[in-house]
C-alpha cells in the first residue's frame, strides 16, 4: 500500500491523532477504524478501483475514519457538505454517481432516501466501524482519491479530482515551509468538504504525527475557550473568523481580555487565507495576540501556491513567495509573462495542481496553458512577493472564505415566482469580505422582502449562497450589447445604501 499519510500512521500509533466530540483517539484507532471502513466498502471485492464513494459526516472521528478507509478500499473520497440542502446534494450525488454513499447516523434519514432514489447502496459509518477487517488493496499514488466540490465562472460547481500524489505534494510542502511537527496540536473549525481544513488542518496534523483537535463547527466562544487551555500550538482559518474572533475579543471584560491575550503566547503559528486578510484585521489581531498573521494563498485546484515566511518578514497585503515545490508566474491576456510591478493572471505549475475536473474533460482542458494551471485570479509581484489585485471574473465571489458563483444563485432566483430578472454580485463588506446582494425586477405588481427571499433561497442554496441584500430595481444597468453590467449594477446597490 502507498498511501504515504496512512503508512505514515503506523509510526505515530500510540499518539493521539484526534480528539473530537466522541472521544480521544490514537492513530492505531484510525488504523483500525479506517481499516474497517475499508472492508465494509470493499463488501468482498479486491478494490474500489477508483470509485466514488459520497459521505457525510459531523467533523470529527467518523470523518476521517470513513476517509482514510475509502482511500484504503482503492476508493475517491467524495465528502458532501454539511450544509447543502436536499437539490445540492442531489446534484452533487448525481454528478460524482457514487459507488456507495456513507452517512453518519445523523445525517441518515437525509442521505438513506437520496441514496434509495438513485439505487446506490447505503451504509452508515458506525455500521461500518463495528465491521470486521480484511485484506486490503496496494493503492498506487496515481490513483484518484478525491472530488471537492468547486463553484466556477460557468453554470453549476464542478468537481475537482485529486490523485494521492497531489495531496502528499499538497501536504509536504506546507510540512516543510511551516515546520510541521509531531509536537503541534492544531484546532480544526473549518468545514470539511474544502482543501483548507481537509488539506491544510487535517491531513497535515496526521502527516506528522500532531494532535488534531476537530470542533463540531466555529464558535468564537469555543475557539478562544481552548487557546485559553493553552494546549494547541497552531491555528488555521478564513478571515472572517478572524474578524469573529476579534469581536468577542472586544467585548470580553478587561480581565478575560488579558487571559485570553496572554494565552496566546502558546501558539506557535497562526494562519489565515481562502480569502483577503485585511490589513486592518492583521493590525488588530497583532495588538491582541502578538501574533503576525501569515497570510497564504492558494485555490481548490492547486492546494496552496504562495506564503509569506514562517521566519521573516511578513508582508501585511502580501501573499508571500512561492512554496516548496510550486511554480508561479504572472501573464498578460495575451499568455506572455508579464514583468516585475506589472499586475498578471496567476499560473501554477506543481505536482500538487489537480488532476481534472470530474467527467469534464474540455473545462479541465480549458483551465491550463502549457502545463500551466489558470487561476482567474490577478496579481502583482515586488521583490519577489506576490499581492493578489482581484479576479478576472466579476461573477466570482468570496464570502466568508466559501467561493460561489453569481451565475449560479441568479439561475436559482429566476425560478422565484416573484422574480422576472435578476443580478448578483458580492458587495464589500467588512465581516464576511464580500457580501452577496441581489438587484432584481419583480413581476407586475409583486413585493418581495429580504426575509422572504432567504427563507425561500435556503430550501435550494446552501444558506451563504443566499444574498442577504435585495434591491428591486425598474430594469438592469446593461452595456451596448445589452448584457446586464455587473460593475454598474454594483453602482445601483451602493447607490441605495
Ligand atoms: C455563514 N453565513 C454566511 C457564511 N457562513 N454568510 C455568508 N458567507 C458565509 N461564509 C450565514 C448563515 O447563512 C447564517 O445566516 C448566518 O451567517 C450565521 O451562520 P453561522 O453558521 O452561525 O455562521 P458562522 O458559524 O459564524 O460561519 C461563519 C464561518 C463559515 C466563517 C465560520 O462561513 C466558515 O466556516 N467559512 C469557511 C469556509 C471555508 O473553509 N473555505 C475554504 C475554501 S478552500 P442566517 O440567515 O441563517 O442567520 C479555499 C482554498 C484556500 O478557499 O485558499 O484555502
Ligand atoms: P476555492 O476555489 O474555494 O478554493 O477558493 C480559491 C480562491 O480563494 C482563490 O482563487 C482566490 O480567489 C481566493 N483566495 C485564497 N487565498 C487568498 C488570499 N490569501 N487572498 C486573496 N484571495 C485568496
Amino acid at each position: 500500500m502507498s498511501i504515504l499519510l496512512i503508512e505514515r500512521a503506523e509510526q505515530h500509533a500510540a499518539r493521539t491523532a484526534i480528539i473530537a466530540a466522541e472521544g480521544k483517539f490514537t492513530y492505531r484507532d484510525l488504523l483500525d477504524a479506517s481499516g474497517r471502513v475499508a472492508s465494509f466498502l470493499l463488501n468482498g471485492r479486491r478494490d474500489l478501483e477508483e470509485q466514488p464513494v459520497a459521505f457525510m459526516a459531523p467533523p470529527g472521528f467518523h470523518y476521517v475514519a470513513l476517509q482514510w478507509g475509502i482511500w484504503r478500499a482503492g476508493g475517491i473520497a467524495a465528502p458532501l457538505s454539511l450544509f447543502h440542502p436536499r437539490p445540492e446534494l442531489e446534484y452533487v450525488i448525481e454528478d460524482t454517481h457514487p459507488a456507495v454513499v456513507m452517512a453518519h447516523p445523523d445525517y441518515a434519514a437525509l442521505l438513506a432516501p437520496l441514496a434509495a432514489e438513485r439505487g446506490l447502496r447505503f451504509g452508515l459509518s458506525s455500521e461500518a466501524l463495528a465491521g470486521p477487517e480484511g485484506p486490503l488493496p496496494e493503492v498506487a499514488v496515481t490513483r484518484r482519491c478525491m472530488i471537492l466540490y468547486t463553484s466556477g465562472t460557468t453554470g453549476k460547481p464542478k468537481g475537482v479530482v485529486a490523485t494521492h500524489a497531489n495531496i502528499a505534494a499538497q501536504v509536504t510542502s506546507l510540512v516543510t515551509a511551516w515546520e510541521w511537527n509531531a509536537a503541534d496540536w492544531i484546532l480544526e473549525v473549518l468545514p470539511l468538504h474544502h482543501v483548507h481544513g481537509i488539506v491544510n488542518v487535517i491531513s497535515c496534523a496526521l502527516w506528522v504525527g500532531a494532535v488534531c483537535e476537530i470542533l463540531p463547527r466555529f464558535d468564537a466562544e469555543q475557539v478562544w475557550n481552548r487557546i485559553a487551555r493553552q494546549e494547541p500550538t497552531l491555528f488555521m482559518a478564513v478571515p472572517t473568523i478572524y474578524v469573529k474572533l476579534i469581536e468577542y475579543w472586544e467585548k470580553a471584560d478587561a480581565t478575560r481580555r488579558q487571559q485570553l491575550s496572554a494565552a496566546c503566547r502558546h501558539m506557535r503559528l497562526m494562519v489565515s487565507g481562502s480569502a483577503a486578510l485585511p490589513v486592518t484585521a492583521l493590525e488588530k489581531w497583532r495588538e491582541i495576540t502578538g501574533h503576525t498573521l501569515l497570510e497564504r494563498y492558494g485555490m481548490t485546484e492547486i492546494g496552496m501556491a504562495l506564503s509569506n515566511p514562517l521566519h521573516g518578514r511578513r508582508i501585511p497585503g502580501s501573499v508571500g513567495t512561492p512554496l516548496p515545490g510550486v511554480r508561479v508566474r504572472l501573464t498578460d491576456e495575451s499568455g506572455q509573462t508579464v514583468t516585475s510591478g506589472q499586475p498578471g493572471e496567476i499560473e501554477v505549475k506543481s505536482p500538487a495542481v489537480f488532476l481534472e475536473y470530474w467527467g469534464k474533460p474540455m473545462e479541465t482542458r480549458k483551465s491550463f496553458r502549457e502545463g500551466w494551471f489558470l487561476t482567474g485570479d490577478v496579481a502583482v509581484e515586488e521583490n519577489g512577493s506576490f499581492r493578489i489585485l482581484g479576479r478576472n471574473s466579476v461573477d466570482i465571489i468570496k464570502t466568508g472564505g466559501y467561493k460561489v458563483s453569481a451565475l449560479e444563485i441568479e439561475e436559482v432566483l429566476r425560478t422565484h415566482p416573484k422574480i422576472e430578472e435578476c443580478a448578483v454580485v458580492g458587495m464589500p463588506d467588512p465581516v464576511w469580505g464580500e457580501r452577496i446582494c441581489a438587484a432584481v425586477i419583480l413581476k407586475n405588481g409583486e413585493e418581495l422582502t429580504i426575509e422572504g427571499l432567504r427563507d425561500w433561497g435556503k430550501e435550494q442554496l446552501a444558506s451563504y449562497k443566499v444574498p442577504k441584500d435585495l434591491i428591486v430595481v425598474k430594469e438592469l444597468p446593461r452595456n451596448a450589447m445589452g448584457k446586464v453590467s455587473k460593475p454598474n449594477v454594483k453602482k445601483v446597490i451602493e447607490s441605495r445604501r
